[in-house]
Formats: C-alpha cells, structure tokens, sequence
C-alpha cells in the first residue's frame, strides 16, 4: 500500500480537491482527508490496471509494478484495502465539516469510481481491446476511466468547502474537461515522443492497436480538441472569483503544456 500510494505522482486529484475547497471559501483542512482519499483510491486503480489480468504492465512511474514487487495476490489485496481505506480516512479523519456534507462526499466518489464511473470505463476499454472504437465509445472510456475521479475530486472539495449547488456543477464541468484533457493530451504525447524517438512523422501510437484521439481524427485536430477543451473548461471558471481560481486555470495550463 505505502510502495503505491507514497511514490512520485503528480497528486493532480488531491490538488485539484484542495484547490476547489478553497475556490468556494473552505479551508485546506477541511479538504485534506478527502484529498488523501483521493490519492488511495488513484493508487488503487493503478496498482489493479497495471495486474497481468488488466494492462499488464511491468512499469509504474519508471519503478517495477505493485505485482511485480510483491506479487499478484498481494497486489489485489493492497488495492481492496486502499479502496476500503479512503472510504474509512474520509469518514473518520474530517473534522470540522457537517454530517450532511461528508456524507455528500463519500456519496459522490463512490458513484464516481463504481459500475457508473471509473469500473464502467475500464469495463468498456478492455471489451474494446481489438475492436474498432467509435470517437463517441473512445470518449465514455476516458470521461469514465479518468475524467470521473477527476470530477470527483472537484466536486468533493466544492462540497465540503460550503458552495451551492450552480458552484458545485461549474467544477464538475470545469473538471471532466480537464479530465478528458488529461487523456488527449496523453495520446498527443505518445505520438510526438515517439515521433522524436523514431525520427519519423509517424508514432508508434499511430500505428498500434490502441484507440487515440490522434489515431481516430488526425493529430492536429486532437490539438485542436484539447485547445477546445481549455477553453471549456476555462469558461467554467469566469464566474469565481478570478485570484481565488488562479490555481485551476494554472492547472487546466499545466495539463495542456506538459512533456511527460
Ligand atoms: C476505482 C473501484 C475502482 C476500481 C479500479 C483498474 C480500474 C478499476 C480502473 C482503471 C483506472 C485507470 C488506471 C485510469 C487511468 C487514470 C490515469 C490518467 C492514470 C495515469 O495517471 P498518472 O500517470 O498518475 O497521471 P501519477 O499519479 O503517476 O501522476
């Protein structure tokens, strides 16, 4: 659990769930429970997508997988008690915020990760595995796998920050757009990095079976998507008050402007 969850992440959901408390008038403090839930339950996802049964993968943030190092049986089980894990931190650990809105919150992610949210997402992009995908099923894929605990992640921070409801639903469209901006950009970068390393136009990406943004419309119209996609989510945000939001228009830039 501690091998997954302290490593080098960029902790984007647990930034995006302080800065949205804040955003609204809460205090850090009132958000820092959730906003390490958040992490447990990213770690998890991670440690369960990485297993041989899912992605497969050897490498996690440059390090061996959960599996590799410990084993596949342990690794299922570190991430079943990081879920249970965040549910307990978030409901013991929150001081300071009513019942009401705790209960909201737990509410909230655990919509956002079940049947209806993130497990809903890997479910389709593995039955998508060596299929033609459709824009329109490539898009329920990562508004589900990634965009849903992003929006989780604004949402609960708006809750237990105390705003209203037009609030709460401006983050959740500011963050399923930086969500989904998360995913284009990435599919952008498989491209360009391997472009560099092949010293051709054509990456890897481009030429695997994996569903992209560049593979189904063309790298510069994934530009020009994610471009959109800043704008969206930047509209989102002209209502609050522009010093207070500055850290999340910073972070729709960063996701946009990052090489890795
Ligand atoms: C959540 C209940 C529950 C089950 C998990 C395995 C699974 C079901 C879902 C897969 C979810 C997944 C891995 C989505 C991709 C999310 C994403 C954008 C990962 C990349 O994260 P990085 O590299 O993370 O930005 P760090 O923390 O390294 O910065």
């Amino acid at each position: 659990m501690r091998y997954s969850l302290l490593g080098n992440g960029k902790r984007m959901c647990p930034i995006l769930c302080i800065a949205s408390c804040e955003l609204v008038g809460g205090d850090e403090e009132l958000a820092m429970p959730l906003a390490c839930a958040l992490e447990m339950v990213h770690a998890m996802s991670l440690i369960h997508d990485d297993l041989p049964c899912m992605d497969d993968d050897d490498l996690r943030r440059g390090k061996p997988t959960n599996h590799k190092v410990f084993g596949e049986c342990i690794a299922v089980l570190a991430g079943d008690a990081l879920l249970s894990l965040a549910f307990e931190h978030i409901a013991s650990k929150t001081k300071n915020v009513s019942p009401d809105r705790v209960v909201r919150a737990i509410a909230e992610l655990g919509s956002a990760i079940g049947s209806r949210g993130v497990v809903a997402g890997q479910v389709v992009d593995i039955d998508s595995e060596g299929k033609e995908v459709s824009l329109k099923t490539l898009e329920y894929i990562h508004v589900h796998k990634t965009a849903k605990l992003v929006e989780a992640s604004a949402v609960c921070g708006a809750i237990v920050g105390g705003a209203d409801v037009a609030g709460i639903e401006r983050l959740r469209k500011y963050a399923r757009s930086i969500g989904l901006l998360y995913q284009v950009v990435d599919d952008i970068l498989d491209v360009t990095k391997s472009s560099e390393e092949l010293g051709k136009t054509a990456g890897k990406d481009l030429a695997s079976d994996k569903a992209t943004y560049p593979k189904l419309m063309g790298i510069e119209e994934a530009k020009k998507f994610a471009a959109k996609l800043v704008y969206q989510a930047n509209e989102e945000l002209a209502s609050f008050d522009s010093a207070k939001a500055a850290p999340l228009y910073h972070l729709a830039k960063y996701i946009v402007r990052r090489q890795n």
